[in-house]
């Protein structure tokens, strides 16, 4: 049975270099003629790990191509899945399984919710990927993906795929959990690291600030039947900042390089889910009102 990779950026190109790599069957689906032309002539993906080089030459096509599709991994952003899957809904089998990588929460349980035959399993990925060149993916950073379907659930048998192709992963239990805490962490860190202009290390100046949010947050999550997700959320975010100190955050970099960010499955899933709740969060609202407000002087899109 062929993977088939919906989105062929950073992470959707690490994730089938790897398989392909490993011998496994693998097919990319582009989002254009133009970019396929544009692949079919480079003929190939570039991988770059830890200083080597290796060339893949994973076939390709288009969402409208008729063969069916059995398992996807759906490696587009947040704001663009949901389309991009419509456009190849119809090959979609029965019994397909969606494997759903976008960080932040709003768009995975979207896609669940149109699609009830597909079993979707949501991921949630600390690994580091950046494009270098549009057929060309350099592998930044090591780290887990953690994979679990919303309704809990047993562990597919293809996990051992991933074994072969060395990407690490766990089965989650609570993956919802984890997406939560990991939503947590980046709207702790990535807004204000945008609003202060500085790396994640610099933030250590504004412990005042990083605390309120902390607060208001694990109040958020623990209202979302997430109290698991909220212990010692304050004490991780600092830890992540240490360690990740040199950095610039995802967030950053999409502003600095003029991107769309995220927004609306971080920050605007937090203020938007506590205001279904009744919970009041004037620093996160205070909070997304500024990021709107420095996206929209940047020119950028506010959702
Ligand atoms: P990216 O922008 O590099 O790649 C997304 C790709 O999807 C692009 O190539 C785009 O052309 C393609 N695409 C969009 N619409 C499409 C369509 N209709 N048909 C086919 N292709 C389409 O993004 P990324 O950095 O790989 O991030 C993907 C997701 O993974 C995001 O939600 C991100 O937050 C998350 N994530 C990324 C990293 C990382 O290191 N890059 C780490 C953890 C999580
Ligand atoms: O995930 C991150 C990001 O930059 O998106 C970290 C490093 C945790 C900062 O929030």
């Amino acid at each position: 049975m062929s993977w088939h990779v919906l989105g062929a950026g950073a992470l959707g190109s690490l994730w089938a270099t790897r398989l392909h790599r490993a011998g496994i069957p693998v097919r990319i689906i582009l989002r254009s003629a133009q970019r396929l032309a544009d692949y079919q002539r480079a003929g190939r993906l570039t991988l770059s790990e830890a200083g080597r080089t290796s060339l893949h030459a994973i076939p390709a096509e288009l969402p409208d191509a008729t063969t069916p599709i059995q398992r996807l991994l759906v490696a587009c952003k947040a704001y663009d899945a949901e389309a991009a899957i419509t456009q190849l809904a119809p090959r979609l089998a029965p019994d397909c399984e969606m494997l759903l990588l976008q960080n932040g929460l709003g768009s995975q349980q979207s896609i669940a919710d149109r699609w009830p035959q597909a079993r979707c399993i949501f991921v949630s990925s600390t690994e580091g990927a950046y494009r270098d060149g549009s057929m060309h993916v350099v592998f930044a950073g090591h780290g887990q993906n953690w994979l679990g379907a919303p309704d809990g659930g047993e562990a597919p048998v293809w996990l051992d795929e991933l074994d072969r192709a060395g990407i690490p992963h766990s089965w989650s239990s609570d993956i919802l959990a984890r997406l939560w805490r990991k939503l947590a962490l980046n709207c702790a860190i990535n807004p204000l690291t945008v609003l202060h202009d500085c790396r994640n290390g610099e933030l250590l100046h504004y412990r005042e600030q990083l605390s309120e949010l902390c607060e208001e947050l694990s109040e958020l999550l623990g209202a979302c039947g997430q109290a698991a997700a909220a212990e010692e959320l304050e004490r991780d975010v600092l830890r992540v900042i240490e360690a990740t100190a040199a950095n610039y955050s995802s967030m950053y970099q999409d502003v600095r390089l003029g991107r769309r960010t995220e927004i609306t499955y971080l920050l605007g899933h937090a203020c938007r889910s506590a205001d279904s709740l009744g919970l009041a969060v004037p620093r996160l609202h205070a909070l997304h009102r500024r990021l709107r407000e420095h996206l929209r002087q940047h020119g950028l899109p506010t959702d």
